[in-house]
């Protein structure tokens, strides 16, 4: 995609949702059918590999909150947009939503690197939004209306990094590999270096590829030559699943670390045997305990016969904010009562300042919208023997 493309499609959208506001500020919420939660992940490309497990943790929450009375007895319906890969698709899947989908607010979309383009848009028409999955710095500083249930890459990354130098307190020598198209692995490997550096290592190499990259060949060689005893990767889940593949193919032996890319079952299929004993720092536990999760957990492990991954949990958190968010608003003027515009902006205001139960554990916001969490965890992949099927292994 070429960057000019790009901002000529942002300013024509920006002057649509420009238009969009002016005509929706007379008409009420229409909820017939339900509460409108926007849903815009990506469900095809690539990137799919991860937005699959956010469509999946999305609608368990839709069932489960719904089951439970919804907003104060209205249901909530969500309303899905594919966004694909790109920034483009995100942009599109936003603009939809909040003109002609008329969502109180978005749940999205799937990659840091789509959420600087498309979060501007719904942050311009006051719409708000909550990244399910956006652990890049600056996310919450891209505007008021932009809040996250995922934990920073600052916080998180470096547990994983913790978790291999307990498992071999040998480690010396480390070697980084990063995304550079991608504005979360970008984000990602600044703080592995820095972590790396923190805990008196050495960066023996940093090699750049692409997401779109298959082959690898070059950046493995150069990084075994350097004779790391770490491998520490931020890409997404098809490159980076691949990259372990090729490295562990041309004999590298110690211990990889995954970032957030990487962080789903989905790889298993990209690195087979060669998936088994990768580290990935995780902000979610299935024993998590707590009634939420209990229920959640349960909710996913009966349809999909294994335990929920990260991103579903995140996703299915992101609805809990906006139901429980929704019924504070509820309880002091009926939602129906309010014109969409006004709803967006107090749904914006009220979730900034709730306290959640969740199954990540217990969240609120700061009041830029970052999210104050407390529970991290570090997993490992064990695969069997044959190499078909694996599971996150979470360490003590
Ligand atoms: C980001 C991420 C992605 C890897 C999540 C799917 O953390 O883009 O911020």
């Amino acid at each position: 995609m070429k960057p000019n493309f790009v901002q000529a499609l942002l300013a024509f959208t920006v002057l649509l949702s420009a238009c969009s506001q002016t005509t929706s500020t007379s008409s009420s919420t229409d909820n017939s059918g339900g509460i409108p939660i926007g849903i815009a992940v990506a469900q095809t490309s690539n990137v799919a590999l991860l937005g699959q497990e956010q469509v999946a943790g999305a609608k368990i929450a839709e069932k489960y909150f719904n089951e439970k009375g919804g907003v104060n007895g209205t249901p909530i319906r969500l309303v899905f947009q594919d966004t694909a890969g790109d920034e483009a698709g995100a942009i599109n899947a936003f603009q939809t939503l909040l003109t002609k989908d008329k969502v109180v607010g978005i749940v999205g979309p799937t990659l840091s690197q789509q959420a600087f383009s498309a979060d501007p848009i719904a942050d311009r028409a006051k719409v708000p939004v909550l990244g399910p999955s956006n652990t890049a710095k600056g996310i919450p500083q891209i505007g008021e209306f932009v809040a996250r249930v995922s934990a920073p890459v600052s916080i998180v990354a470096p547990n994983s990094v913790r978790a291999a130098l307990k498992i071999n307190p040998q480690i010396k020598r480390v070697a980084v590999f990063y995304a550079q198209n991608d504005a979360f692995s970008k984000s990602e490997t600044e703080i592995f270096q820095q972590t790396v550096k923190d805990q008196k290592l050495e960066l023996v190499t940093v090699q750049k590829f692409q997401t779109t990259d298959t082959d690898f060949q070059s950046q493995a060689t150069a990084g075994i030559n350097a004779k790391p005893d770490l491998v520490i990767i931020s890409g997404l889940a098809a490159d980076g699943g691949n990259l372990v593949r090729q490295l562990r193919e041309l004999g590298y032996k110690g211990l990889i670390i995954g970032g957030n890319g990487l962080n789903t079952s989905n790889i298993l299929p990209v690195c087979k045997a060669l998936c088994d004993g990768i580290l990935i720092a995780q902000a979610y536990s299935p024993e998590q305990v707590g009634e939420v999760n209990k229920a959640f957990r349960a909710a996913y492990q009966s349809q999909f016969k294994k335990e929920p991954p990260q991103f579903s949990a995140q996703a299915f958190t992101a609805i809990q904010v906006y139901v429980e968010a929704l019924k504070t608003i509820d309880a002091q003027t009926k939602v129906a009562q309010k014109t969409l515009p006004e709803l967006r902006v107090a749904l914006n205001q009220t979730l900034l300042k709730g306290q959640y139960e969740t199954p990540i554990g217990a969240i609120s916001f700061t009041p830029e919208g970052e999210i104050v969490q407390k529970e991290f965890y570090v997993a490992q992949i064990k695969m069997d023997a044959d190499g078909n099927n694996g599971k996150f292994a979470f360490l003590k």
